[in-house]
């Protein structure tokens, strides 16, 4: 599966690497890479062949600045850029993966490139690593799922202080934030991103993908609801060990 504009793909045992591929303009989210990434997406969901992903960042200088800004205010019409992302909602589609997501950052990680990071189960950064949410800056609020992801990682008041007064933050606050796993030297993010993964892809898959959809599911329901959620996933393991 090739031939995209604005992002590479390529799968190598049992592990399917997304790099985002505009290094000429940091990485921005266009349109183009809105597309993109739906389609390798989509792809992803449905291939049993793969069990971990890696998403990451062309170039040395970002992961993602952010939406392309030449880009902003351009759709035709408001309705049209409405209908256009109710077809093609890609942060249901990113957070509906069942397979375990890392993503491997460096550099500039900026609004909708935070947002992205945040739609990933594990984060490892390299140490040059920057996050910042500068939309409200720019008259806007997070519109690639942050307003509701970045706060279940990190929490209320420490969202609301990067969004409303957008302060960047380097990679080690990052951390203590809890915004990513590890901080590892700078250029080794991938390397790192690919430890976590091939030991994912070693186990049983099932499973793996179960342990997700348990927990991060489970997250978004009452305790009670969510333990009736993880006994329906052990059943299932039972059952199919049965079949
Ligand atoms: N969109 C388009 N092009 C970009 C973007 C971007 N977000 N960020 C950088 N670029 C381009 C620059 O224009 C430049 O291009 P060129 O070489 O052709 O002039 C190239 O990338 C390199 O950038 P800089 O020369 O600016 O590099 P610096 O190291 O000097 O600065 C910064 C790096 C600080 C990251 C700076 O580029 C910057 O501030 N970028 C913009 C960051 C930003 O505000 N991003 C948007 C966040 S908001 C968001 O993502 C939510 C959605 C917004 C809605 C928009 C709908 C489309």
């Amino acid at each position: 599966m090739d031939g995209f504009e604005t992002i590479l793909y390529e799968k190598k045992e049992h592990i399917a690497y997304v790099t985002l591929n505009r290094p000429h303009a940091l990485n921005a989210y266009s349109v183009q890479m809105r597309d993109d990434l739906y389609e390798v997406l989509r792809a992803i969901k449905d291939d049993d062949e793969v069990r971990a992903v890696i998403v990451k960042g062309a170039g040395d200088k970002a992961f993602c600045a952010g939406a392309d800004l030449t880009e902003f205010l351009t759709a035709p019409s408001a309705t049209e850029a409405r209908q256009i992302r109710f077809r093609r909602d890609i942060w249901k589609l990113f957070l509906s993966i069942p397979q375990p997501i890392i993503a491997a950052v460096h550099g500039y990680i900026l609004g909708s490139g935070m947002e992205i990071a945040a739609c990933c189960d594990i984060r490892i950064a390299s140490e040059d690593a920057v996050f910042g949410l500068p939309e409200a800056g720019l008259g806007i609020i997070p519109g690639a799922g942050g307003t509701q992801t970045i706060p279940r990682l990190i929490g209320v008041s420490r969202s609301l202080e990067m969004l409303l007064t957008n302060r960047w933050i380097p990679a080690d606050e990052a951390h203590r934030f809890g915004l990513v796993n590890r901080v590892v030297p700078k250029g080794e993010h991938v390397k790192i991103a690919e430890e976590f993964a091939f030991r994912i892809a070693s186990f049983y898959p099932e499973a793996v993908r179960r342990a997700k959809e348990a927990i991060t599911k489970g997250l978004d329901m009452s305790l009670q609801e969510g333990l009736e959620l993880e006994k329906r996933l052990v059943l299932k393991r039972e059952s199919s060990d049965v079949l």
